[in-house]
């Protein structure tokens, strides 16, 4: 990688967060250009190309990442694709962003995370982009002055406007919990050791079959309990607030509240209908300070340490769902790469 031009990056999967990542790259941030697009869909790789100056498409991701132009790696395809596009990453030693969940499950996250430490260095930076919300940054540093004492609880609410038609049951865990799983160790500090799914009756507005809302109690190595509600068809809007509860006082984000109009009688304002939307400011900082460090040669943000046990806490969560029982979540010991 040569410092002075910019980072060549290959985005691997073109779907929505993969094509708004190429959008990105081209036209929001600094110091990075999308020098190749793989998609399994040779023609939607070809389109996305065909609007970034100089960038090549591709449907094999070996392919891509062995091209001279491209230093780094984005990763954005779906779960089950990502061990390989990783593994191919490590064998190239290219830096990685990757999309969550870092792979479906533990044992394939215990794999990536092996073959990392293989390399001696870290590589892989997790997509867990509400790390860099100004929200959640704010909500990390207040915990961390103590002012508050220590965290007793957090509740966290976790609503999408509708679920894509593919979604399953156990998606609302693994795909949309991961979230405050993370959110929930990073803020605390805590691992997490045992998950409990509750399920209110189902809404009357989720697809046929699919278990929604649920109600997920995790409990931490610190003594705390972490509650999140996780609705994925509530119609209205996309929310995710978080309220931690200390000894000595609360705090809150995710209201909302950025725009309070008065008019006619009536006060309010507009409530986000995806997660483009309301993390837009953390996605563009996350990309950015990939980039940045990239560039610098050093990895930061989570780690695949953080994707492999976010990986362990969702599976033993799909478990619980399935099981209606408290299920304790089994962690390897943290590899020294990662302490
Ligand atoms: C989706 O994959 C995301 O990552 C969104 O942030 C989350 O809100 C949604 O529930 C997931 O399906």
């Amino acid at each position: 990688m040569n410092r002075f031009r910019p980072l060549g990056i290959a985005v691997v999967g073109t779907g929505r967060m993969g094509a708004d990542h190429v959008r990105r790259i081209d036209r929001v941030i600094s110091g990075a250009r999308v020098t190749a697009v793989v998609d399994i869909d040779a023609e939607r790789a070809e389109a996305v190309a065909a609007g970034v100056d100089g960038c090549t498409a591709h449907t094999d991701p070996a392919a891509a990442m062995a091209a001279a132009d491209v230093d780094a790696v984005l990763v954005a395809s779906p779960g089950p694709a990502h061990e390989a596009a990783l593994l191919t990453a490590f064998e190239h030693d290219l830096p990685v962003l990757c999309e969550k969940p870092l792979t479906p499950d533990a044992a394939s996250a215990l794999r990536v995370m092996e073959a990392e430490a293989a390399l001696g260095h870290r590589r892989v930076q997790v997509g867990f982009m509400r790390r860099y919300d100004t929200e959640y940054v704010r909500l990390k540093a207040l915990l961390e002055t103590g002012r508050l004492g220590r965290p007793l609880m957090l509740h966290n609410r976790h609503r999408n406007v509708a679920s894509p038609p593919f979604f399953t049951s156990s998606m609302l865990i693994s795909d949309s919990v991961a979230h405050e799983v993370d959110a929930t160790r990073w803020l605390l500090g805590h691992e997490i050791t045992a998950v409990t799914v509750l399920r209110p009756t189902r809404s009357a507005g989720a697809p046929e079959g699919l278990r929604d809302p649920q109600f997920v109690v995790l409990e931490t190595d610190g003594g705390a309990l972490s509650d999140v509600e996780i609705f994925v068809n509530c119609g209205f809007g996309y929310q995710v607030q978080a309220e931690v509860v200390c000894e000595l006082g609360t705090a809150r984000i995710g209201d909302g509240h950025a725009l309070v109009t008065t008019m006619a009688g009536r006060w309010g304002g507009t409530v986000a209908q995806d997660w483009t939307e309301r993390f837009a400011q953390a996605y563009d900082d996350e990309v950015q300070a990939w980039v940045d460090t990239t560039r610098r040669g050093e990895v930061t943000g989570p780690s695949t340490w953080d994707g492999y046990a976010a990986a362990a806490v969702c599976e033993a969560g799909v478990r619980a769902l399935e099981d209606g029982r408290r299920v304790a979540v089994d962690l390897v010991e943290r590899p020294p790469l990662y302490r």
